[in-house]
């Protein structure tokens, strides 16, 4: 049976701003405050999503979440009409206002970990949403992100789905970016790859100094049982704590796999060459011939990486077997990384092109192409199983350029975050977006 990995994108909320909420992403850090155009940013993510349909694969779309998140500001103690909670916690609290309005969701890599039907003990594939307990304007993803992952993926002959898990630092769990999955084929069985900051309970493991590592090795393994995932088919990893404290708050920050193939940079973890031993004869077992392309600090310094996000790029298997990366602009920006590039694709080796994407919007909250897609690998029928109503098509692309053109904004202050109407605003697109997407009622505004 033909299988396939479908990019679910995560479509950019109405609310899209640059809230600094993030700390320990640069990104994030440095734009803080400045005055964001979520019509750009969906549009711009909307382009992606398109072009990779047009280049033949298959491509999805996961829908925002309902922000301002006017129950998250009342369980904070605002009362009173929605639009006095927004008006209170404006003249009160505007931080947690900010919070409230973030449209952090479209970085759907942390929505959930997904482990395909191939790996797991009952054969359906797998989904645990992340409790992104690091951050409070995250942590608030998950109870929503259920329902509408429930909502796409329905069929629980097919698909089974966990709750977040128990959220506490000691299970800081961030889904998917910190979650790679190595195989032959995509139906086959494969290594599931789990990289973690710390661990929460065993002292031995090195954490960094600087900045929270946001995942736990318990969390991993947390994931890993709920999943059903076999001891011989799973590997975990430290990432190197040095690089958390340089700015990379995620694995998919510095690194990247697909197929048989993992993207790395030289510091990228710790205990790097036993790390790709138990991957290559893991592997090995389950038929595959892993491969490692690693990217030398002297090419490219943790840095470069930070900054161009050349790692958060998405690594395709194309029909020639070939690899195509794709990139965000600032790649090309940064003189080293686009020489290391331009080496890479022209050396002969797996990687032969390089797409570059203009994601600015997003990526100036610290969110590249990576961290726009939520991978869920599928056979021919668990496709035909998913909701058809997430599944991009050239009307559906058309109809949804419609939907951001007719009710976004095209420029976004903490100032616009305070005015009541926004939320109306907001109500009305994600109503109508539900039906255009055919997810039901996902959100509390409707359930409530
Ligand atoms: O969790 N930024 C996100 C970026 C997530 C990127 N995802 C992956 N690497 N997979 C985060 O730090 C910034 C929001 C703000 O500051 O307004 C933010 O949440």
């Amino acid at each position: 049976m033909k299988s396939y990995e479908v990019n679910f994108d995560g479509l950019v909320g109405p609310t899209h701003n640059y809230g600094g909420l993030s700390y320990g992403n640069v990104a994030s850090q440095s734009n803080s405050q400045q005055s964001s155009n979520p019509k750009e940013a969906a549009l711009q993510g909307l382009a992606k999503m398109k072009a990779l349909m047009d280049m033949g694969f298959q491509q999805g779309v996961l829908a925002p979440q309902e922000r301002p998140d006017v129950a998250a500001l009342r369980r904070l103690g605002f009362g009173g009409t929605d639009a006095e909670v927004i008006q209170r916690a404006a003249k009160e609290a505007m931080p947690l206002l900010v919070a409230s309005c973030s449209a952090s969701s479209m970085w759907v890599a942390n929505a959930a970990t997904v482990s395909p039907s191939a790996d797991t003990a009952d054969g359906r594939v797998h989904f645990t949403a992340a409790n992104l307990n690091c951050k409070y304007h995250r942590s608030i993803e998950h109870p929503t992100t259920s329902r509408v992952l429930g909502a796409m993926f329905a069929d629980q002959k097919h698909f089974a789905h966990h709750a977040a898990l128990p959220a506490v630092a000691q299970f800081g769990d961030e889904g998917a970016a910190n979650h790679t999955r190595f195989c032959r084929e995509y139906g086959e069985a494969g290594v599931e790859f789990f990289v973690f900051g710390r661990s929460a309970f065993d002292t031995r493991y090195p954490a960094p100094q600087k900045y929270p590592a946001r995942q736990t090795l318990e969390a991993s393994q947390a994931v890993a049982r709920l999943h059903g995932l076999k001891d011989a088919g799973v590997v975990y990893a430290q990432q190197n704590p040095s690089v958390i404290d340089q700015g990379v708050f995620h694995n998919d920050v510095i690194a990247v796999g697909n197929g048989e193939v993992l993207f790395y940079h030289e510091d990228a973890f710790l205990e790097t060459e036993q790390m790709l031993a138990e991957l290559q004869s893991k592997l090995a077992k389950v038929g595959g011939k892993f491969q490692s392309i690693c990217v030398p600090r002297s090419a490219v310094t943790v840095e470069d990486a930070v900054r161009s996000y050349l790692f958060n790029s998405q690594l395709l298997s194309r029909a020639d077997g070939s690899m195509l990366l794709i990139v965000p602009e600032e790649c090309r920006g940064n003189e080293r990384v686009w020489q290391y590039l331009q080496s890479l694709t022209s050396s002969g080796g797996l990687i032969r092109e390089v797409k570059v994407f203009d994601l600015k919007q997003s990526m100036q909250n610290g969110g590249g192409p990576a961290c726009l897609r939520l991978r869920v690998a599928l056979n021919e029928t668990e496709l035909a199983a998913v909701n058809p109503g997430v599944i991009m098509t050239a009307p559906l692309y058309g109809t949804l350029t419609e939907w951001v053109n007719k009710h976004y904004r095209d420029r976004m202050t903490e100032n616009d975050l305070a005015d009541p109407q926004l939320l109306l605003e907001c109500r009305t697109a994600l109503d109508e977006l539900t039906q255009i997407l055919k997810l039901g009622a996902v959100y509390p505004f409707q359930i409530n």
